[in-house]
């Protein structure tokens, strides 16, 4: 078959809504994307546990502490799926934790803020996690057949920890004055930069139209980042808290919130990394890496010797 038919073949898929699968014939330019965005996507999540596992051991109850190790232990678990997923695009695992360490390859910019206190952990979970659940629940109908069913159960775990990011502030809403205080301080720092999470605005956001085009992304970055806004607000207020925002106000005609400029430049300076935490994050995935040699040897020993005794007996069935 001529590479215009496969590649009719493959629009055409697109538009009647079937997955595009591994073994499938895509164009190099989808691959490409899509190694790019999910791998970016593992990334964040593997990072994404380094913030929060810093309070694990300060967590304020064993009940806190036993609902923080499960979230950042499925944050591990999402990492994984995603990377399996990438992998069938036919990229190593390998070669992506190289591009990670490196620093080559780009995670999200949130993780490089700092947690300072306990009412971070209540921020991550209602913000970062609200957003991220905003942007992968579009990802769930993604073309791609693997990446749209890891989202899948990645979205019912996301909404399990924005719940326990909500009920955390929600009780230092309600707690003391210093409480109080301290759950309003962690909504002034992390506002801003979740709302840069979905990515820069539309108008310079140089993959959304073709990654439209192909069903990857099926909603603008605008558009999440306005749902998330609207969304958001009335959990705020109801648990009496002040979004950080002079220019926050509903607006009537269009049926949504408007809200004040983001500082872009502060994305693109976190982005490039020169963020509070870049440095800091990669040296910890670094040393992570670099002491878990040994478990990954004693892995590969272990399995090239079950491969062997499998070999074995089937030669000895065989004979
Ligand atoms: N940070 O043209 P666009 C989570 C880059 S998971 C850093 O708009 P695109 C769970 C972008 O890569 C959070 N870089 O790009 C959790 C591109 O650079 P490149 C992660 C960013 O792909 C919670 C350039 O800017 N979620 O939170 C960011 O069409 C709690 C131009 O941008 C995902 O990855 C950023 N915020 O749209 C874990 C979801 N935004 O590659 C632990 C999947 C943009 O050309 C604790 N990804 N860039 O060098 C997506 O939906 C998309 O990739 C977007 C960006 C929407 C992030």
């Amino acid at each position: 078959m001529s590479e215009s038919s496969m590649l009719k073949r493959f629009e055409d898929k697109i538009q009647r809504e079937i997955k595009i699968e591994p073994r499938d014939w895509m164009p190099d330019e989808y691959r490409k994307t899509l190694v790019r965005q999910i791998s970016q996507h593992a990334h964040s999540e593997i990072v994404g546990m380094l913030p929060e596992g810093n309070w694990v051991t300060r967590a304020p109850s064993m009940r806190r502490k036993v609902a923080l190790i499960a979230k950042v232990q499925d944050e591990a678990g999402h990492g994984l799926y995603l990377y399996s997923a990438a992998e069938t695009l036919g990229t190593s695992r390998k070669e992506m934790i190289d591009d990670l360490h490196s620093g080559k390859a780009k995670y999200s910019s949130i993780f490089n803020y700092p947690t300072l206190s306990w009412a971070d952990i209540g921020a991550i979970g209602w913000l970062v996690d609200g957003a991220a659940i905003i942007n992968q629940v579009m990802l769930c109908r993604t073309s791609y057949g693997p990446y749209a069913r890891a989202m899948v159960r990645i979205c019912k775990e996301e909404s399990f920890h924005q719940r326990q990011g909500y009920e955390i502030m929600l009780t230092l809403a309600r707690g003391s004055e210093e409480q109080k205080a301290m759950a309003q301080d962690a909504l002034n720092r992390w506002w801003w930069p979740s709302l840069m999470m979905f990515g820069p605005p539309d108008h310079e956001s140089k993959h959304s139209a073709q990654s439209m085009a192909w069903k990857i992304k099926r909603k603008s970055n605008d558009e999440l980042r306005q749902s998330f806004v609207d969304a958001t607000v009335p959990q705020a207020k109801l648990i009496d808290l002040v979004i950080p925002d002079p220019d926050l106000k509903w607006n009537e005609d269009r049926g949504h919130y408007d809200f004040g400029e983001i500082d872009w430049e502060e994305f693109w300076n976190v982005v490039k990394g020169n963020g509070p935490c870049n440095k800091q994050r990669l040296e910890a995935r670094n040393k992570a890496h670099d002491e878990g040699k040994w478990v990954r040897e004693a892995a590969a020993a272990f399995a090239e010797k079950q491969a062997t005794r499998r070999k074995d007996v089937q030669q000895k069935i065989a004979s």
